[in-house]
């Protein structure tokens, strides 16, 4: 028998899914128009008026908001609460080493752990199971926001967070965890040392996996699923709008169901930032239509994918978005930390060398590297062996403190990397997923 967390929601019919949007997105307007001044300069700007959004169907009168517009008001300048009814703040990576600050009302974690809950049960969790949690906790939203699902949920949370795999396998044949949370990336690497460790899977006791924070493939799906002995399921999300749970697959794995109760989707023409119908891929924008703290209006995410309100099999009704395909910026992400190449170039002129460098991203054993390679001026160039390797050392450590990420820097002779007449070659991504 098919279960679902909230039934009333993921079956609803259409209509009455229109009309809690309709209702929300009314409430939401006013909420923004009357508490974010940022708000309030736009819809002046184009005159509009709270009053002229009646239904859902009015959502396109609505202005776009873009990352940039939050880090223009950074950290808190779009937060529609006073600081002080937050109970929590997260955050993730910008470019120059600015991350895009998020906070969360009481009910607006709330809402988020039941997107995840709802995303646990689709993947077959009960409140029976134990759910080990890989993704990294702390500003990340990852390990909360599975975390916070699996106890909405009524099951066990795992608070493992990533890195060390042995432990983590060790923990998942000592606690019989049943269900599985991390990268994609992350998992293939787990299943692999399962495998390098001699461990049949199928002795795990663990059933299912729910990866996301990074696109991935069908392929990658079968690999994970079989070093494993799992069912594999993905989960999409982005802190600015809740964390992991904005949508989840079902059992069918074929498209993931959003919650569109709380946030709206949309997918646009990046170019002429008009509304394209279901099936056509486009840029994903979603509109918080449940949030207090940071009730973002028409978000762009940047991310390519298209919507289907299809019947599912599995008997949601609630739409699905395909698997995100790219993104329309050039942010790369990498071992689930997002890394726009202009950070990269910022950390490089703060040190004094040329904007001549290239970033070089393949996938070695299951895990992703990030080389960037970087020109010499001349001067340099005569430099002692060990004052080179000094430079590449400052320049590592230096990424290591804006991207969190570990890159190996690579000095090369003056005028090694190609020059571009049109958009500069910044990245050359070699992963195959
Ligand atoms: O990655 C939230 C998350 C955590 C989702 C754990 C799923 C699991 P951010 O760090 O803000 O939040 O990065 C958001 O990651 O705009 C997408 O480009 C990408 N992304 C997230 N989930 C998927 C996915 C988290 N399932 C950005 N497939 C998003 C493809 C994904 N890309």
């Amino acid at each position: 028998m098919e279960r679902y967390f909230q039934p009333e929601i993921e079956q609803a019919p259409r209509e009455y899914l229109r009309a809690i949007q309709s209702a929300r997105l009314i409430k939401m307007v006013h909420h923004c128009y009357e508490h974010v001044p940022f708000y309030r300069e736009k819809f002046d700007e184009i005159g509009l008026s709270p009053d002229d959004i009646k239904s859902i169907d009015d959502i396109q009168k609505l202005p776009f908001t873009t990352k940039q517009d939050l880090r223009d008001h950074y950290p808190f300048g779009l937060f529609a609460v006073p600081k002080d009814q937050l109970v929590r703040i997260h955050a993730s990576s910008g470019t120059t080493g600015k991350q895009t600050v998020v906070g969360y009302t009481q009910h607006d974690i709330d809402v988020w752990a039941e997107g995840a809950a709802r995303a646990l049960v689709a993947a077959g969790g009960t409140e029976h199971d134990s759910v080990h949690v890989s993704y990294g906790y702390g500003l990340f939203t990852g390990g909360l926001g599975l975390h916070y699902g699996a106890e909405k949920l009524g099951a066990t949370a795992i608070p493992v967070s990533s890195g060390n795999t042995d432990r983590q396998i060790q923990i998942l044949q000592d606690f019989g965890s049943d269900i599985i949370c991390c990268t994609p990336s992350y998992a293939m690497y787990i299943g692999e040392s399962v495998g390098k460790k001699g461990i049949d899977p199928k002795t795990l006791k663990v059933r299912a996996g729910i990866f996301g924070a990074e696109p991935w493939s069908e392929n990658m799906r079968k690999q994970i699923e079989k070093s494993l002995a799992i069912n594999a399921y993905d989960i999409y999300g982005l802190s600015e709008i809740a964390g992991p749970g904005v949508s989840y697959e079902c059992r069918c794995k074929n498209g993931l169901h959003v919650c569109e109760d709380y946030f709206y989707p949309e997918i646009i023409d990046p170019e002429t930032l008009q509304p394209l119908p279901d099936g056509e891929y486009g840029e994903l924008v979603f509109t918080c239509i449940g949030k207090e703290a940071l009730p973002l209006v028409r978000y762009r995410t940047r991310d390519i994918c298209s919507l289907t309100h299809e019947a599912c099999e599995c008997g949601r009704t609630l739409v699905r978005m395909s698997k995100p395909r790219g993104r329309t910026d050039d942010m790369l992400i990498i071992r689930g930390v997002n890394v726009f190449p202009s950070q990269v170039e910022h950390v490089i002129l703060s040190l004094g060398m040329e904007p001549n460098y290239q970033i070089i991203v393949e996938r070695k054993n299951n895990l992703d590297t990030m080389e960037v390679c970087i020109e010499m001026s001349p001067q340099m160039f005569s430099d002692s062996v060990k004052g080179l390797e000094g430079t590449e050392a400052k320049i590592e450590a230096a990424l290591h403190t804006t991207l969190g990420l570990s890159a190996k820097v690579r000095l090369v002779e003056p005028n090694s990397i190609p020059r571009s007449e049109g958009k500069a070659k910044r990245v050359i991504d070699k992963r195959k997923i």
